[in-house]
């Protein structure tokens, strides 16, 4: 349950801003709780509006991998703000940026740097409509890639079907061209290659993905949506926004040694700050005004501050990082799998890297009809209880939790315990 001070707060939000939130995972609905209010964050800490302390699996939903208010991020924050917050125009900052990513990401040989990671994926498709002068996207079911109009799509009544609005607001002329397939399939994907291959602009993945829980790609999926998407003249763009720099430093691409022919980034490359990129073959990026026919622009896109956080934090992703993350999250998957046994709770932990999910469902989750039919009021009753012994779990069984290199093993196994506990009280 949330503090008083938190439920004061919500009721003067809630006047004033829909749900109370500015974006909507925050309240807490799909769990049956309500938002605990954050006065600050320190490494893998946050303190709630009562001066509560938590440990934090949020992270801001992926940026924070060097942990909350790290001394260099906030110094360059600092120092950059003191020569001013934004010019609109060019500076020397952008130039080492682009440098620097298209170093970390060799598939991205040309980039823009956006606001956020809805910016990146619809100007990557866009780009790629462009580029190929077709209209069809393909996405998958479970991936969430932005609320951009075109990518608010449920699944037709098939895999060949067009999509349909997936929110109010959202035109049937805006759906119409976009395709949504299960993830992980590789025949449904061959199948509408096979038969459309030649009006797909681009399929567009999360290469593991975070938005539905943590699934990981079923082997050779990827490879062959690389390989149709070439073999048609389609883009296939991975959506890195959460994967990037999160799973390996130079994301998922480079864990598995895969070429996207586009990519989008977020969260962690911008340093926690609004700032996201999309790029990939200069071929594709020369379309992007004022080079090409492409229009897309941003008054505030690379500015001085959010650059200057993200250079701070790209160079501290080390091997020693990746390393720990890794031993901090093999510890807490085996632990949570070893409390599903002894508690006789059907569920399944899964996990790359430092993102993570404990599933209330039946394993292995390879898809979204397979998420959907997890228990989600079961882990709505553990996550109240994670929260109430102060452990800041994500509030939705479709998210994936993140951790930090400020976390320690004892945090871990802090955790673990309060997880142990509340497991016992779920029956
Ligand atoms: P933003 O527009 O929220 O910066 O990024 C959109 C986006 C794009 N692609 C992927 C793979 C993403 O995960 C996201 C945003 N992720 C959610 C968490 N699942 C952000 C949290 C929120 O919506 O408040």
């Amino acid at each position: 349950m949330s503090d008083p001070i938190s439920k004061g707060l919500f009721e003067r939000a809630k006047k004033l801003i829909p749900g109370g939130v500015n974006s909507p995972v925050r309240a807490f609905r799909s769990v049956g709780g309500e938002p605990i209010f954050i006065s600050r964050g320190e490494g893998a800490y946050l303190f709630g509006a009562d001066g509560a302390k938590y440990t934090d699996y949020v992270g801001s939903w992926g940026p924070m991998i060097l942990g909350h208010a790290h001394p260099a991020v906030v110094g360059a924050i600092t120092e950059a703000a003191g020569r001013g917050t934004s010019y609109g125009a060019p500076t020397e900052l952008e130039v080492r940026f682009a440098e620097t990513v298209t170093k970390l990401y060799p598939s991205i040989e040309m980039m823009r740097a956006v606001s956020s990671g809805t910016e990146a994926t619809m100007a990557a498709l866009r780009a790629a409509r462009g580029f190929t002068g077709r209209d069809v996207i393909v996405k998958f079911e479970g991936c969430y890639h932005g609320h951009a109009d075109f990518l608010l799509v449920k699944a037709g009544s098939g895999a060949m079907t067009l999509g349909v609005p997936d929110s109010a607001g959202v035109p049937n002329g805006a759906a119409g061209n976009t395709t949504t397939l299960p993830y992980n399939d590789i025949p449904a994907l061959k199948e509408l290659f096979s038969s459309r291959g030649h009006r797909i602009a681009a399929v567009i993945v999360e290469p593991v993905v975070g938005n539905m829980g943590v699934v990981p790609p079923a082997p050779g999926f990827l490879e062959e949506l690389i390989a149709v998407c070439a073999k048609s003249g389609a883009v296939s763009i991975f959506d890195e926004v959460m994967t990037g720099s999160r799973v390996a430093r130079g994301g998922y691409q480079a864990r598995a040694g895969l070429t996207p022919q586009m990519t989008c980034l977020g969260k962690i490359i911008g340093g926690g700050m609004p700032l996201a990129v999309y790029g990939g073959k200069r071929e594709i990026m020369e379309k992007v005004a004022p080079l090409g026919p492409v229009y897309q622009a941003g008054t505030l896109s690379g500015n001085p501050v959010c650059v200057s956080a993200a250079l701070a934090t790209i160079e501290r992703l080390d091997d020693a990082l990746y390393a720990k993350l890794e031993t901090l999250g093999a510890r807490l998957e085996a632990g949570l799998a070893v409390q599903l046994a002894k508690h006789k709770i059907e569920g399944c932990v899964q996990r790359v890297g430092s993102m993570i999910t404990l599933f209330f469902g039946k394993g292995p989750i390879r898809n979204f009809t397979e998420a959907s039919a997890c228990d989600t009021k079961r882990f709505g009753a553990w996550h109240r209880g994670m929260i109430e012994r102060k452990h800041y779990w994500p509030p939705s069984q479709f998210e994936a939790a993140f951790f930090s290199g400020t976390h320690t093993e004892a945090d871990i196994d802090a955790t673990l315990a309060a997880s142990d506990e509340t497991m016992a009280t779920l029956g």
